[in-house]
């Protein structure tokens, strides 16, 4: 990895855990525990199979070893380009999904009441005919679009197949899509023609010279290859601006550090961009090429001052400017990370990507190295066998795929309108929920209408392998082949060297647990729904294969993976944008022909209230959201969040590292109890947890009820305006210690220009 020792001082505990962990080469850096390193022999003369990682939905290329039928490590597959035979800590604990005593083992109808989880086991036939009569039932009474489905991941394809096909266009990749990556998917696509941060990140940070992370945790947002092209661009000297209210673990490593006041981004996107223009640091020959709309954004931003975004910002002038400069001088090999998660604050969500995107334009930062490349597409062939015929989709009068958001539709129905229309029957009726990948009660936020939406339900089932929230609010659940267990679609990877490989069973699926494809296949003979014609699962891999001139047997003779040389840089003069404009618009017309902000603006999200503070979330390195709370080696590494308190206020509060609080939230909401981490490393106006924590599944064994779910504070979400994804950093907290509820000083002054939030509660 080539660090000297100054980049290893530099390195945060939770940094240095992470790169540990990427160097292991899937090794049991884990501390030790008795209780689950017993039943595993060791990996020495094991078999090896090659497969994809799902412990998060990056894909990462992988070897499983196999010993007395049982899958004993899980390695990188060394072939694989960037990641070599490295995976993260949750890679390597794939091992432990499988022998999860809480998996879902059998097929199961709930018998309590939705959520408290008492469960009969009853047969496959039984389940597929339930769910195919409650399918039929619900289409009959209330027409195809009540049907609803939510999915996440690889294991949902087979069967958002079977809800085409009834003619529903309630599916939606939830919470993804409108909880994830929407709005800088949205911003991203009509700025500069493609999205960058689709399943992969189009960033090329290894070859930076400089890069700037926005909120972007990386380190604690781990996805391998990722977290290694970002380690390669700093050992290789790139400078690092990070901005983030917390300490991050890249903060840790910046060369400039900006504590910013949470909500105030687009103040400092937008003032840079003004200076950036004034001063003339943009790249003169790419702007007069490939950029329309210089002159209105010029005039759009000029009155956005240093001096106003610092009072805003709460930051000061010298590091502003000092950071600006030092990006501009890396021009135009300068990484300005266009993010992930990307729904924060609702409203200004879509323009703070936009200024983003011009930013990275303005610095000629498109297809060159170091900067947004261009992804190369490796199209293996289409498998029709796997695949249900689809039916024609009708949208109906009111449709939840536009509704009132102009720029939704192509991602599918907005999830918070099809929820609401599970409550109020509005615009009409939704009464089946189909779920697969989803862990609906965690991840959706606002739980609290989730579960009355649930709670509206004709019917709802899952396909899943944990006994977790969606499982037990589901009235039947139907267990799932753990990704280790089962054939997946071809995986490919279009980033700097494409690849293609293909997931692949590592040991046999255990219990009753069926494949994806085996179990839409099923249920769709029961809906009379024509298609999954495969014999064998091995027949769809080798159809799509075809494409790319293999076979399953010649692809395991090459180690399981095949790369491809990649094209993402263009000489500039020959560079295509594929905007309708035919260029990086730094001025949307498509926006302003939808009466909304053609450029950027700042956006005031509100203050928090008088004794509130607001709460702020992000990734653990070695959890993935709240799917691997249960796993025996991650929970046993991190088995509860903490609280991240300011020092200030926790001296002012009475507060001691380690005590265990309450939050209450604005609309009187209370969460578990989570101990608190006193550190100067986060501002005073917000405190901050890793998000996935505070399972509500009683038979999660090791994770209920550990830690706190942010998810549960959320009550307050405001929509953007383009595509209706909701926010999440909307939502303020108070501190309850032994019963008493504890005001929180506000110790930075808020401007004018930003109101508070006001409570309507009593
Ligand atoms: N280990 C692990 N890695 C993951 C995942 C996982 O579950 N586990 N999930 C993956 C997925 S799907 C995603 S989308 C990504 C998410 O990861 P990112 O895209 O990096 O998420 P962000 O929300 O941008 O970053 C969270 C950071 O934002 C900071 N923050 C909070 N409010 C503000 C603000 O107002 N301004 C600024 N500048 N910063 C703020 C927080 O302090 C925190 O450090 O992670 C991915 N990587
Ligand atoms: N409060 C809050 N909400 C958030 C976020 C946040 O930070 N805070 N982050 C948002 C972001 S960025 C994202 S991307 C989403 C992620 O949202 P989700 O994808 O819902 O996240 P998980 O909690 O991992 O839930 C996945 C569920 O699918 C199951 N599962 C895992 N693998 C498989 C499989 O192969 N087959 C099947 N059938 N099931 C499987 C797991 O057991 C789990 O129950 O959450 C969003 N929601
Ligand atoms: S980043 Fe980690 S969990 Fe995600 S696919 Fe790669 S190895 Fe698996
Ligand atoms: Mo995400």
């Amino acid at each position: 990895m080539g660090m000297n020792r100054r980049d290893f001082l530099k390195c945060s505990t939770a940094t240095c855990a992470a790169l540990a962990a990427l160097e292991m080469k899937g090794g049991n850096f884990l501390r030790p525990s008795k209780a689950i390193a017993a039943d595993l022999p060791g990996s020495l003369g094991a078999k090896e199979v090659t497969s994809v990682c799902e412990m998060c939905f990056w894909r990462c290329p992988i070897v499983g070893k196999v010993k007395d039928g049982k899958v004993v490590k899980i390695e990188g597959n060394p072939k694989s380009p960037v990641n070599g035979p490295r995976v993260c800590a949750r890679g390597n604990s794939g091992v432990q999904l499988v022998y999860d005593p809480d998996r879902v083992k059998y097929p199961m109808k709930r018998m309590g009441a939705r959520g408290e989880g008492k469960w009969a086991k009853i047969s496959w036939d039984e389940a597929l005919d339930e769910i195919a009569h409650n399918i039929q039932a619900v289409k009959k009474k209330y027409g195809p679009h009540a049907l609803a489905y939510f999915d996440h991941g690889a294991s949902a394809e087979n069967m958002r197949g079977i809800f085409e096909a009834m003619g529903t266009e309630n599916y939606t990749s939830e919470p993804a899509f409108f909880q994830c990556v929407g709005p800088a998917a949205l911003a991203y696509l009509n700025t500069v023609g493609y999205i960058t941060t689709g399943t992969r990140q189009y960033n090329d940070m290894g070859h930076a010279k400089a890069m700037l992370l926005v909120g972007s945790h990386i380190g604690e947002n781990i996805h391998v290859s990722h977290v290694r092209e970002y380690i390669q661009g700093l050992s290789s000297g790139a400078k690092l601006v990070v901005v983030d209210p917390r300490f991050s673990a890249p903060a840790n490593k910046a060369d400039i550090y900006l504590p910013i006041r949470p909500g105030t981004d687009n103040a400092l996107l937008l003032a840079w961009i003004n200076y950036v223009i004034q001063h003339k640091l943009y790249n003169k020959e790419f702007v007069a090429n490939h950029c329309q709309g210089f002159d209105e954004l010029k005039a759009a931003t000029k009155d956005y001052s240093m001096d106003w975004a610092a009072r805003i910002c709460d930051l000061k002038v010298g590091d502003m400017k000092a950071a600006i400069e030092v990006l501009a001088k890396a021009s135009p090999h300068v990484n300005i990370h266009p993010g992930r998660h990307s729904t924060w604050y609702g409203k200004g969500d879509v323009g703070r990507h936009q200024s983003l995107a011009i930013l990275t334009a303005l610095f000629g930062a498109v297809a060159v190295p170091g900067g947004i490349y261009l992804p190369t597409p490796v199209k293996p062939s289409k498998a029709e066998c796997a695949e249900a015929k689809a039916a024609e989709v009708e949208s109906p009068a009111a449709s939840l795929k536009e509704g009132k958001y102009p720029f939704s539709s192509p991602f599918g129905s907005v999830t918070a309108d099809v929820i609401q229309a599970m409550i109020t029957g509005k615009p009409y009726p939704v009464k089946l929920l189909g779920v697969n990948g989803v862990n609906i009660i965690q991840t959706i936020p606002n739980p609290y209408d989730t579960m009355k939406a649930i709670n509206n339900l004709d019917f709802i089932f899952c396909e899943e392998m944990m006994a977790g929230e969606t499982a037990v609010w589901s009235d039947i659940v139907l267990p799932g082949a753990v990704y280790l267990e089962r054939y997946d679609d071809v995986h490919t990877y279009d980033g700097l060297t494409p690849y293609l490989t293909v997931r692949q069973p590592v040991v046999p699926a255990l219990y009753e647990a069926k494949s994806p494809y085996w179990i839409a296949k099923n249920l769709a003979k029961r809906l009379d729904i024509k298609g999954y014609t495969c014999e064998k699962e091995e027949d769809f891999i080798n159809e799509m294969l075809k494409g790319a001139g293999l076979t399953l047997e010649t692809l395991r003779e090459k180690g399981g993976i095949v790369t491809y040389p990649g094209n993402p840089y263009r000489d500039p003069k020959k560079l295509e944008i594929k905007t309708d404009s035919g260029k990086v618009n730094l001025s949307i017309k498509e926006f302003a022909d939808a009466k909304l902000d053609a450029m950027p603006k700042f956006e005031p999200t509100p203050a928090p209230p008088k004794g509130y503070t607001r709460l702020i979330y992000g990734r653990s390195p070695i959890h993935t959201f709240s799917r691997t709370m249960n796993n025996a080696w991650l929970h046993n590494e991190e088995p509860e969040n903490r609280l991240w308190l300011n020092t200030e206020i926790a001296k002012r509060l009475g507060i001691a590292d380690g005590e265990a609080v309450v939050l209450e939230n604005q609309d009187g909401k209370r969460s578990l109890p989570i101990k608190v981490l006193v550190t100067p490393g986060i501002r005073p106006d917000a405190v901050y947890m890793a998000h996935g924590f505070g399972s509500r599944s009683p038979l999660l064994s090791r994770a209920y009820q550990k830690g706190a779910a942010d998810g549960f504070m959320m009550t307050n979400l405001v929509a953007d305006p383009f595509i209706g994804a909701t926010s999440k950093r909307t939502n303020f907290v108070r501190i309850i210690k032994d019963n008493k509820v504890l005001d929180i000083p506000e110790l930075r002054p808020v401007p004018k220009e930003i109101p508070y939030f006001e409570i309507k509660r009593a």
